[in-house]
C-alpha cells in the first residue's frame, strides 16, 4: 500500500494517485503542531518537511520527484495506464517537462516564501525585500504559464498531464494565501483542471486542504 505523508504539496501526489486509480492512504502530518512532536514522521523524513511517500521499501520526498516516480513505476501498469505524461518522443514532452518543474521550482517555491513572510514573519519583517523579490519571480514565471494557456487549454497542449497538477497547485497556493490575485485566463484554467473528478476525490481525502480552500474561497 502506498502511503502519502502530509497535505500541502502532498495534494499534488494524492491528485495524481486519484488520476491513476492507484490505492493509497494519506497519513496526516500537522506542521503547525510542530513536526518535532511527530517522531514517527521524522523517522520517514528527518528534514521534517512534507510531503513524503512510502511505497514498499522506497521512501521519497519532493512532490514533483514523487509524481515522476509514480508515473514511471506504475504508468505502464494495465490497471493504471496513464496518459498523464507524454512519452519522450512525443512533441508535447518538452513543454510537459518544463511546466512540470516550473510549477514547483518557479511558482510554488517562490510564492511559498511570500506566503510565510507575509503570515509568519515577525510583524516588522513581513514586507521584506526578499518576499517582494520572490513575488516578482513568481509573476515572471506565471507569464510563461499565461502565454502557454493562450495557445492551448493545457500546459503540454490539448491533453491534461501531471504538469497541470503541478502548476494548478501553485496557482491555488498563490490564490488561497492571498499573495496574488489570478487573472481571468489563469482562473479559467484552474476551473478547468479543478473540475476533474480525480481532483474532487483528492479534495475529499485532503480534509485540511478542503477546510483551507473553504476558508479562503471568495464570495
Ligand atoms: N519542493 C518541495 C517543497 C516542500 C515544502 O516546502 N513543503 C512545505 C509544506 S507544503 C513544508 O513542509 N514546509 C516546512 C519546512 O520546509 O520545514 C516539494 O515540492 O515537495
Amino acid at each position: 500500500m502506498i502511503t502519502v505523508f502530509g497535505e500541502g504539496r502532498g495534494f499534488r501526489v494524492v491528485w495524481l494517485l486519484e488520476e491513476m486509480g492507484l490505492p493509497y492512504r494519506l497519513r496526516p502530518v500537522d506542521l503547525l503542531a510542530g513536526v518535532e512532536n511527530d517522531p514517527d514522521y521524522l523517522a520517514i523524513n528527518p528534514a521534517g518537511f512534507i510531503p513524503a511517500l512510502q511505497d514498499g521499501d522506497a521512501t521519497m520526498v519532493e512532490s514533483i520527484a514523487i509524481m515522476e516516480y509514480l508515473i514511471a513505476r506504475y504508468g505502464q501498469d494495465s490497471r493504471s495506464a496513464t496518459p498523464l505524461a507524454p512519452a519522450p518522443h512525443d512533441p508535447a514532452f518538452p513543454a510537459y517537462q518544463q511546466f512540470l518543474h516550473l510549477g514547483e521550482a518557479g511558482l510554488a517555491a517562490s510564492i511559498y516564501f511570500v506566503l510565510i513572510s507575509r503570515n509568519l514573519a515577525p510583524e516588522a519583517e513581513r514586507d521584506n525585500w526578499t518576499a517582494r523579490e520572490a513575488l516578482e519571480i513568481f509573476k515572471s514565471r506565471l507569464g510563461l504559464v499565461t502565454g502557454q494557456l493562450a495557445r492551448s487549454p493545457y500546459l503540454a497542449g490539448e491533453r491534461f498531464t501531471a504538469a497541470d497538477i503541478s502548476v494548478t497547485y501553485a496557482l491555488e497556493l498563490a490564490q488561497r494565501s492571498g499573495s496574488y490575485t489570478l487573472g481571468a485566463p489563469e482562473k479559467t484554467y484552474v476551473a478547468r483542471t479543478s473540475g476533474r473528478d480525480a481532483y474532487k476525490r483528492a479534495m475529499e481525502t485532503c480534509q485540511a486542504t478542503k477546510a483551507w480552500a473553504a476558508r479562503t474561497a471568495g464570495p
